[in-house]
């Protein structure tokens, strides 16, 4: 990279202090999903969140957050919101649409309201899986969509504040008149 340029980058931080997060769960294997909620809770806490800034909305299963977290994104505007499921690989090809179409949706869903939605839906094989990546041997996914939803929520706050790169200067322009002197 040439030495003069000097760029500016912009990131999100990990500090959920002032945001609103809102948490959509599914009540499907809600053995596995109130574990992963443990782990959204625990990464918001250690980030500074209080309880008054979180927001938990419950849905029957995986099929339904994505049209819940739109609407909360919608009617409460929260700086970011963390979908939380648990699909189990079945003998139909039920598996296949739930996943589907929960992952679709929910990338529609931040995508048309521009809030950031973490993806916190476990699609496993089997329910030793789901169980390991809840927190018992692969870490708990919550944990890191509870990260990546402090992380996007600030970086949408700054990318909603911060001014476009040409409008920026690193000196004040000259008026066209002390120019011509
Ligand atoms: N929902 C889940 O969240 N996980 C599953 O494993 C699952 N399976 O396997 O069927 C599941 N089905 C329910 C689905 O999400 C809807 O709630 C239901 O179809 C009603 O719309």
């Amino acid at each position: 990279m040439p030495d003069k340029l000097k760029l500016k980058s912009i990131a999100g931080n990990l500090t959920a202090a002032g945001l609103r997060i809102g948490i959509v769960i599914s009540r499907f294997n809600s053995f596995i999903t109130e574990r992963l909620l443990e782990g959204v809770l625990d990464a918001l806490s250690r980030t500074g969140a209080k309880e008054n800034q979180i927001e938990i909305v419950r849905v029957p299963g995986a099929f339904e957050l994505p049209v819940a977290a739109k609407k909360l994104a919608q009617s409460h505007k929260p700086d970011s919101i963390i979908c939380i499921g648990c699909v189990i690989r079945g003998e139909t090809s039920h598996y296949e649409h739930v996943t589907t179409e929960a992952a679709r949706g929910i990338q529609l869903a931040q995508i048309d309201t521009g809030v950031p939605i973490a993806f916190c839906v476990l699609t496993c094989d089997t329910l030793e899986q789901a169980i390991d990546r809840a927190g018992l041997k692969s870490g708990n996914k919550g944990f890191e969509a509870g990260l990546a939803a402090v992380e996007m929520g600030n970086l949408s706050r700054q990318l909603r504040a911060a001014s476009p790169p040409h409008t920026r200067s690193a000196a004040p322009a000259k008026s066209p008149r002390s120019r011509r002197r």
